[in-house]
């Protein structure tokens, strides 16, 4: 079982479409395993059946924590775009999170500030190698873009901060670009 295509498909149902899997959604975001489960096995799109052993292993693989299990349940913890929106607690944030982007999209951002785009939240970093990293995605051949966010500034102006189940991933909804600055 290759676990990477395998996370690839558990975030694309969670995060993106799990209308395709005919699954629901809570409002946290979390679906029965079970109901996972036997969506991603009628897809065959794998040499044999995925078990819940399978999805243990994808949620506790090193790397980028992405999902977790939860109760029976599982969900992906950020990164979201389908249509109803999965709630997040507000929290104090660290004072400084960053956000790595491609440098083609600077303009665009101090101009208006970080929007959501195609996902539910923006998303930041709590650590510059996790925004380098983020960056990276975006541009192929340039290195990143790295964003300062002077987070306690804005929490003090009443923008709401989201922690995810990943503490290097943070959430909001925007963020005008008053508090931003090019970091490097
Ligand atoms: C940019 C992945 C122009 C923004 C990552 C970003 C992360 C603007 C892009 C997570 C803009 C959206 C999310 C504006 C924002 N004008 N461009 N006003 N405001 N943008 O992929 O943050 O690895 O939706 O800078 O690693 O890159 O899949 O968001 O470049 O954790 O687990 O619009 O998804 O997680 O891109 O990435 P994305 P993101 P995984």
């Amino acid at each position: 079982m290759d676990l990477t295509d395998l996370s690839r498909e558990v975030s694309y149902a969670l995060r993106h479409a799990p209308w395709e899997y005919e699954l629901e959604p809570d409002a946290e975001g979390f679906v029965p395993v079970g109901q996972l489960l036997a969506a991603l096995n009628e897809t065959g799109h794998y040499s044999r059946p995925v078990t819940t052993g399978d999805l243990e292993a994808v949620v506790n693989a090193p790397g980028k924590r992405r999902h977790e299990i939860r109760d029976g349940h599982i969900r992906a913890l950020y990164g979201h775009s389908f249509p109803m929106r999965v709630a997040f607690e507000p929290a104090c944030p660290p004072a400084v999170l960053y956000h790595g982007t491609a440098r083609r999209f600077l303009p665009s951002i101090m101009e208006e500030g970080l929007r959501p785009m195609s996902r539910q939240y923006v998303h930041l970093s709590a650590d510059t190698d996790m925004a380098r990293q983020v960056g990276s995605r975006h541009d192929r051949r340039d290195p990143p873009a790295i964003l300062r966010v002077d987070a306690a500034a804005a929490h003090a102006d009443g923008v709401a901060f989201y922690p995810t189940g990943n503490e290097r991933v943070w959430l909001c909804n925007a963020l005008p670009a008053k508090y931003l600055s090019v970091f490097k």
